[in-house]
């Protein structure tokens, strides 16, 4: 009875993180790969491994029949999805659970809720979530646009219902631009989604993104473990994030924070999720909630003790949470930097072989990461290939610990983004904490090369 093997289907330091939960759990583990990471790390380290395809991730971390194959044939008696990939798949989630393997994720429902905005909008509203002014649902008809723009006030913003990563959203000025915006956003949609229903809403023009940390047992008990500050993005990738959010008191955090826990009390929310709320003049406005474990829930993990991937695993396997909200203490603060294998300042991938590599180390710093010397890392994934994770007692001294920390990272034989944190945590904006989701992209432009 009980968890004892899981199939973790994915690859990279998120495949190390979830091996080193299960195996403080006393659980072993399975690991995928593709071809292209024989020599992965996450390979090297789980007790056993499945090749499960090509290096094309269609192919091989997105193959159902593969990893379902694998699982069965390794006698895996869990499934770990990782970010990513196959996370917010609802169909493979019920696959997963009609094999009888534990799906250490939340309900097939709630991710496919979720996975649609119009639907994770309405969901959020009935829960008691505060939304972003806009149009109750779709909207095809351009009347009802015309109407529904007037009304909330321009600008607008149209947003694809199966939108992600900021992909089909227009922002529209003005009445005269409506209707050929729309249908933009609408066959934009259609292309990329195979689906080209919009909706709109009032545009925030210089808005923080701070989202919530939420965790259910499934059984209608869930708690929040705080905010992380997620504003300094490009291009809709994060680039660094923070816990807790310069901008919030503790107050209004465990106010916001107990909206989100009886929301996902009320829906019988089960594993760990993430509310996103864009933030602006102090007050909050939902605009999606992530079914998944994020890459950023190590600065929460940070500050508050709790091992969200144990967590996952605990409630997947039928056990209570750990911790009930009473028992849940924000201590000091956390800031992760993405590290990727890139050029700093064109942003360009820069795959190949690690010829050198010394972690950061000491008080209160944590690296998560699958590489070593000798690895090469391949051009097929994604370029993130290492998060720098550091704590301290306070802000400034969290950040004077993450300066000291990147001057100790050494990743030799291919470039990495070290030196744009270094250079971005000399801004004054970045040291005072007075940023939006508009500050990095106007800081690079600013920048010279
Ligand atoms: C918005 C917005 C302004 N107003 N919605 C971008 C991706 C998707 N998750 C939601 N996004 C936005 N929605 C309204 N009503 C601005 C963005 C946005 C953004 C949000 C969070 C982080 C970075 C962003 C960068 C550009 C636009």
């Amino acid at each position: 009875m009980g968890i004892s093997r899981i199939l973790i289907a994915n690859r990279g330091e998120i495949a190390l993180r979830i091996h080193r939960a299960a195996h403080e759990m006393g659980i072993e583990t399975v690991a995928v790969h593709s071809t292209a990471d024989a020599d992965a790390m996450h390979v090297r380290l789980a007790d056993h491994a499945v090749c499960i395809g090509p290096p094309a991730a269609g192919d091989s971390y997105l193959n159902v029949a593969n990893i379902i194959s694998a699982a069965e044939i390794a006698q895996a008696d869990a499934i770990h999805p990782g970010y990513g990939f196959l996370s917010e798949n609802a169909k493979f989630a019920e696959i997963v659970e009609a094999h009888d393997i534990a799906w250490i994720g939340p309900k097939p429902e709630h991710i496919r809720t979720m996975g649609d905005k119009v639907e994770a909008k309405r969901t959020a509203g009935a829960l008691g979530l505060p939304l972003v002014p806009g149009s109750d649902g779709a909207v095809s008809d351009f009347d009802e646009a015309r109407r529904i723009s007037a009304e909330i006030g321009y600008p607008v913003i149209i947003k694809a219902a199966s939108g992600g990563g900021g992909r089909g959203m227009k922002v529209c000025e003005s009445e005269d631009q409506l209707e050929t915006l729309m249908q933009q956003a609408g066959s934009e949609a259609k292309a990329a989604f195979g689906d080209a229903t919009v909706y709109i809403e009032k545009y925030l023009g210089n808005p923080r993104h701070i989202e919530f940390q939420v965790f259910g047992d499934g059984r209608g008990n869930a708690v929040h473990l705080g905010e992380r500050d997620c504003s300094l993005q490009r291009r809709h990738q994060k680039v660094l994030e923070e816990a807790p959010s310069p901008v919030i008191s503790h107050e209004e955090r465990m106010r916001m924070g107990e909206v989100c826990a009886s929301a996902m009390r009320d829906m019988a929310y089960r594993g760990a999720g993430t509310i996103e709320f864009l933030w602006e003049n102090g007050e909050f406005y939902f605009i999606e909630m992530n079914t998944r474990l994020q890459v950023e829930h190590p600065v929460t993990e940070m500050i508050t003790g709790i091992d969200l991937v144990r967590e996952q695993i605990r409630v997947a396997d039928g056990k209570d949470l750990s911790c009930k909200q009473d028992d849940i203490t924000f201590t000091g603060h956390a800031i992760e930097c993405r590290i990727n294998a890139e050029d700093p300042f064109t942003f360009a991938p820069s795959p190949g072989k690690i010829s050198y590599y010394h972690a950061a180390g000491g008080m209160h710093v944590r690296v998560d990461s699958g590489i070593y010397a000798g690895y090469s890392i391949p051009p097929y994934y994604d370029s993130m290939i290492a998060k720098l994770i550091v704590y301290g007692r306070d802000r400034e001294r969290c950040m004077m610990r993450l300066k000291r920390a990147l001057e100790e990272m050494v990743i030799e034989g291919v470039k990495t983004s070290v030196p744009l944190h270094q250079a971005l945590l000399e801004q004054d904006d970045v040291k005072s904490g007075d940023y939006s989701i508009k500050w990095l992209e106007e800081w690079l432009k600013t920048r010279e090369s």
